[in-house]
C-alpha cells in the first residue's frame, strides 16, 4: 500500500495556537474559555480544545456581523469578487494543511478530503466570485438579506462553510456562522484564512460551540436570515424558533434517497456506483444512496456482486492514502449506526457485513448490507448514516417509483438503465431535489441542492441559491426600472 499522509503540518498548526482557540470575532480569535474538547475519531485521542459560545460571544459576533454589513455590501460586487477569488486562491495554496486537518477532526479518508472536500471547496468560492460580480445585472432590484447565521453539520465541515458563506459574501450579506462541535478545526484554519485574505473585519464571525450555542444563534433578533444544515430534528425546532420573525429560512436537513437499479442497467457499473453512494464518506451523506431498489429479475445477481464488492473495501485509518473508508465521527454516532441495524436484524432483515478486519482502536463500523428489507421496517423509513445499504425489491417501473417515494425524504435518487426513455419517465416521478441518472453523488457549485418534504427547502448552489441571500429591494427595483441617461 501507499505510505500514510503525513499529520506533522497539521499538528504543528494545532500546536502553533496551543492547542486551544477562541471564536472569531470582528476579525480577531478571543480568549479562549469555556473549553471542550475536539478528537481524532479514528484514535481517540485529542487534537485540540474549542470554546463553547455563549450569549455574550454571540450577541458579540452578530454585533460585529450588522457593524460590517452596509460597508461590505455597498463596496458593490466587483469588489466583492476579488476577496472570493482570494479566499478561493488561499484555500487552494492551504489544501494539504486544510485536508489533513478535516482528516485527523473528522475521520474521513485523506483520499476523499484531498480529492473531493477542498476542492469542491475552492470551486464554490471561485463560482460565487463570479456571481458576485453579476449581481447588479442578473439580480436587479434585489439587495442583500443583511446578516445571515449559519449553522452546519459535521459531515463535511469545510465543505458545508464554503456552501454557506460563499453565497452569502457574494450576495452582500455578513455572516455569524457555528461549525458543529465534532468539527471545528476547518473552520477556524478557515478563519485564518479570512485574516491573511485581509477581509474586512466582522465579514465573517465563527462562534463554535454544541447545539446550544446554535439555538443562540438562529433564534437572535438581528439575524435576518438562518441557513442550516443538520438533522430533521433540530431543523423542525429552528423553523419554530423563526416562524413569525420575518427571517428568511433554509433547511437542509437527512434523506433516504433510493438508487434504482432496472434489470438492463449496466449491474457492474451500478454496483461500483454504490460504493459511492453509500461508502463514500462512511455514508455520512445527507443525499446517500442508501435505499437500494433492485428489479427483482437481477437482485440475486446484484446481491452476490455486491458482497464480493463490499469485502474488496479497505476499512482503516484514515491517513491511508489507499483506504476506501475511514472511521465514523464519534462513538454517539456510531452507537446510533450499532442501534439501528441491530433493529432491522430483529425485524427479520438479513445481514452482511465486509469481511476485512477493522483497527481495534478507534471509532470504526464495517460496511453492512442489508437484505430481505420490507418498505415497513424501520430501516427502510429512518435515516442510518452511516456504511448501511438497505436492499429491496419491485417488479415494475411504476411499483419502483412508489418504493422511491415511499419516505418522509426527498433529497436525492439515482437511476439506473442503459434506457433513455425510461430513466427520463422515472425521474421526474421521483419526489427528490436530485435526480442522478446512471451516476450519484456528484455535487456542482452551478446545481441548486436540495430537498422536498422532510428534507427541507431551500436550495444551495447555483443561481437559486443566490436568491436564499437576497432580498427585494423597492428602492433598487426603481434605480433599475429608470432609464439611464448614458445607454
Ligand atoms: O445532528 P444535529 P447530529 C442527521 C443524521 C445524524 C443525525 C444526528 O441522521 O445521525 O442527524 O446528528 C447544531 N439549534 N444529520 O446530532 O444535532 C449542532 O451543534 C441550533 C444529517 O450531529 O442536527 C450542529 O452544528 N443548532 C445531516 C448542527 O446543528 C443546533 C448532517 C447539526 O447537528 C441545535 C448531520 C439547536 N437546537 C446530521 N441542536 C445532513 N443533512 O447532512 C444542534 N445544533
Amino acid at each position: 500500500g501507499l505510505a500514510p499522509e503525513s499529520d506533522a503540518e497539521a499538528l504543528a498548526w494545532i500546536a502553533g495556537r496551543n492547542a486551544k482557540f477562541g471564536h472569531f470575532i470582528n476579525g480577531e480569535f478571543t480568549e479562549p474559555r469555556k473549553l471542550f474538547q475536539t478528537c481524532n475519531p479514528a484514535t481517540a485521542k485529542v487534537l485540540a480544545q474549542v470554546s463553547a459560545g455563549a450569549k455574550k460571544d454571540v450577541d458579540a459576533a452578530v454585533e460585529a456581523a450588522n457593524a460590517a454589513q452596509p460597508s461590505w455590501e455597498a463596496m458593490g460586487g466587483s469588489a466583492r469578487s476579488r476577496y472570493l477569488y482570494a479566499l478561493a486562491r488561499l484555500v487552494q495554496k492551504n489544501s494539504r494543511l486544510l485536508s489533513v486537518l478535516e482528516t485527523l477532526d473528522n475521520g474521513k479518508s485523506i483520499r476523499e478530503t484531498r480529492d473531493i472536500d477542498i476542492p469542491l471547496v475552492a470551486r464554490h468560492f471561485y463560482y460565487h466570485a463570479g456571481w458576485a460580480r453579476l449581481l447588479k445585472s442578473e439580480f436587479p432590484g434585489y439587495e442583500a438579506a443583511g446578516v445571515a447565521g449559519q449553522i452546519i453539520p459535521w459531515n463535511f465541515p469545510l465543505l458545508m462553510l464554503a456552501w454557506k458563506v460563499a453565497p452569502a459574501l457574494a450576495a452582500g450579506n455578513t455572516v455569524v456562522l457555528k461549525p458543529a462541535e465534532y468539527t471545528p478545526l476547518t473552520s477556524l484554519c478557515f478563519a485564518e484564512i479570512c485574516q491573511q485574505a485581509g477581509l474586512p473585519k466582522g465579514v465573517v464571525n465563527i462562534v463554535t460551540g454544541a447545539g446550544d450555542t446554535g439555538a443562540l444563534v438562529a433564534g437572535h433578533k438581528k439575524i435576518d436570515k438562518v441557513a442550516f444544515t443538520g438533522s430533521s430534528t433540530v431543523g423542525r425546532i429552528i423553523r419554530q424558533q423563526t416562524a413569525g420573525k420575518g427571517k428568511k429560512l433554509t433547511l437542509e436537513l437527512g434523506g433516504k434517497s433510493p438508487f434504482i437499479v432496472f434489470e438492463d442497467a449496466d449491474i457492474d457499473g451500478a454496483v461500483e456506483g454504490l460504493v459511492d453512494a453509500i461508502w463514500f464518506n462512511q455514508g455520512q451523506v445527507c443525499c446517500a444512496g442508501s435505499r437500494l431498489l433492485m428489479q427483482e429479475s437481477i437482485a440475486e445477481q446484484m446481491l452476490q456482486k455486491i458482497k464480493v464488492r463490499m469485502d474488496k473495501l479497505r476499512v482503516g485509518n484514515p491517513m491511508d492514502k489507499s483506504i476506501d473508508m475511514g472511521a465514523i465521527v464519534d462513538p454517539v454516532q456510531k452507537q446510533r449506526i450499532a442501534e439501528l441495524v441491530d433493529v432491522g436484524v430483529k425485524e427479520g432483515a438479513e445481514i452482511y457485513q465486509c469481511a476485512a478486519s477493522l483497527p481495534t482502536d478507534g471509532c470504526y463500523y464495517p460496511p453492512t448490507l442489508l437484505s430481505s428489507v420490507e418498505p415497513a421496517m424501520r430501516v427502510a423509513q429512518e435515516e442510518i448514516f452511516g456504511p448501511v445499504l438497505v436492499a429491496m425489491t419491485f417488479r415494475t417501473p411504476a411499483e419502483a417509483v412508489e418504493l422511491a417515494n415511499n419516505t418522509r425524504y426527498g433529497l436525492a435518487a439515482s437511476v439506473w438503465t442503459e434506457n433513455i426513455n425510461l430513466s427520463l419517465d422515472i425521474a421526474p416521478q421521483v419526489k427528490a431535489g436530485i435526480v442522478w441518472i446512471n451516476s450519484t453523488n456528484l455535487f456542482d457549485a452551478a446545481a441548486g441542492f436540495g430537498g422536498y418534504r422532510e428534507s427541507g427547502y431551500g436550495r444551495e448552489g447555483g443561481r437559486e441559491g443566490m436568491f436564499e441571500y437576497l432580498k427585494p429591494s423597492f428602492l433598487k427595483t426603481l434605480t433599475a426600472a429608470k432609464p439611464s441617461k448614458t445607454s
